[in-house]
């Protein structure tokens, strides 16, 4: 696909103040002009950063009512090796297609890869033939796939987002999108509200879900839980609250903190709360990104030879386009006192 993005320069731009009252306008890279990427999922595996992604296009749906103009086919692979920043970026093509599952009828939105015993596992969420949004998972013998899906979605699994995050020898595995997304459809996990509009102003914000998996890697090993996360004060969010959870959720650990990134969907920002465990409950930590351009903004945050970075995406490229997404990356500052800086994610005012 020819890219006008192709001839843009990236957002390069001089590193300012970065204090919590002034979002830091920082240096970033968009890693694969030639094409729309999104929801960048990124780890070292094997001495290399290897980011997964959902593939955007321009498809002819644009019902936007229920998401449905995300009307991607496939994931790819990319990898590099070295600074994010500068390296050289190789695309390992499509590593799972709509037609390589049975039971995808469309949609495939976010996706996340784990590593265990140099078995590769990738989690993606796409609607089934009932238009639910259900977890799979895919196996491949190498971090660049081709990836081959078990033939059905993960028993129990709703919503969207998968992200799994390996604490020791324990695998925990997030997911949970609002509104399009379906996470508010689940009040108790199996308990269905067919109708369940979004919540109101004044309910509890949904936080997203968790469940340790199965030592196999293919199946939850518990029920899921809510993930609560609240103020200071520990209050729990509201849904009116700007800050709090709507999708993306990812953990990385720094310190002797977890800490919880996502999407606030809505109002446009990556947010941060951290906790002792990694269920919980998250205590809202601040913004890492200032809205960008588009109506989505999903992340991940990964240590490369001890420098951190977020990967992320945006619309600029596409000229505004929400549903032609471009990934990125920048570097990230966590701060002496646990803080994360806030990045100014560029949309213009
Ligand atoms: O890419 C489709 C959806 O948009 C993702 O699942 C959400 O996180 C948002 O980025």
């Amino acid at each position: 696909m020819k890219l006008l993005n192709a001839l843009l320069p990236s957002v390069a731009l001089i590193a300012a103040a970065a204090s919590a009252a002034e979002p830091a306008v920082q240096e970033s890279r968009y890693l694969w002009p030639a094409d729309y990427m999104a929801d960048p999922a990124a780890h070292v595996f094997d001495g290399k950063v290897y980011i997964y992604t959902s593939h955007d296009w321009d498809s002819p749906v644009t019902d936007a009512s229920d998401g449905a103009h995300y009307d991607m086919r496939d994931y790819h692979a990319f990898s590099l090796t070295g600074d994010p920043m500068t390296a050289e970026v190789t695309d390992h093509g499509a590593i799972l297609s709509i037609d390589d599952v049975p039971w995808v009828a469309r949609q495939m939105w976010a996706t996340d890869v784990a590593e265990k015993d140099g078995k590769y596992y990738l989690y993606f969420s796409a609607k089934d033939y009932n238009g639910l949004f259900r977890i799979g998972v895919a196996t491949a013998d190498s971090p660049a796939g081709p990836f081959k899906a078990e033939p059905d979605p993960i028993r129990g699994s709703y919503s969207i987002d998968p992200a799994v995050y390996r604490d020791g020898d324990d695998y925990y595995l997030y997911f949970g999108g609002l509104n399009g997304g379906q996470n508010q459809r689940y009040d108790d996990n199996n308990i269905l509200r067919e109708m369940a509009p979004r919540p109101a102003k004044d309910d509890l914000a949904f936080g997203p879900r968790v469940a340790k998996l199965t030592p196999d890697m293919k199946q939850l090993a518990e029920q899921p839980r809510h993930v609560v996360i609240t103020d200071s004060l520990g209050n729990r969010m509201l849904e009116s609250d700007p800050r709090r959870y709507f999708e993306a959720p990812w953990i990385h650990r720094y310190g002797d903190k977890y800490y919880l990134t996502y999407s606030t969907g809505s109002s446009h920002l990556i947010c941060y709360a951290t906790a002792d465990s990694p269920y919980g409950p998250f205590v809202y930590g601040g913004t890492i990104l200032t809205p960008v351009t588009g109506w989505t903004t999903h992340q991940s945050v990964v240590e490369v030879d001890g420098k951190w970075y977020l990967f992320y995406h945006d619309s600029a490229p596409s000229g505004g386009r929400s549903s032609l997404r471009s990934m990125k990356v920048t570097p990230l500052t966590h701060l002496p006192d646990g803080n994360i800086v806030t990045i100014d994610g560029g949309k213009k005012k």
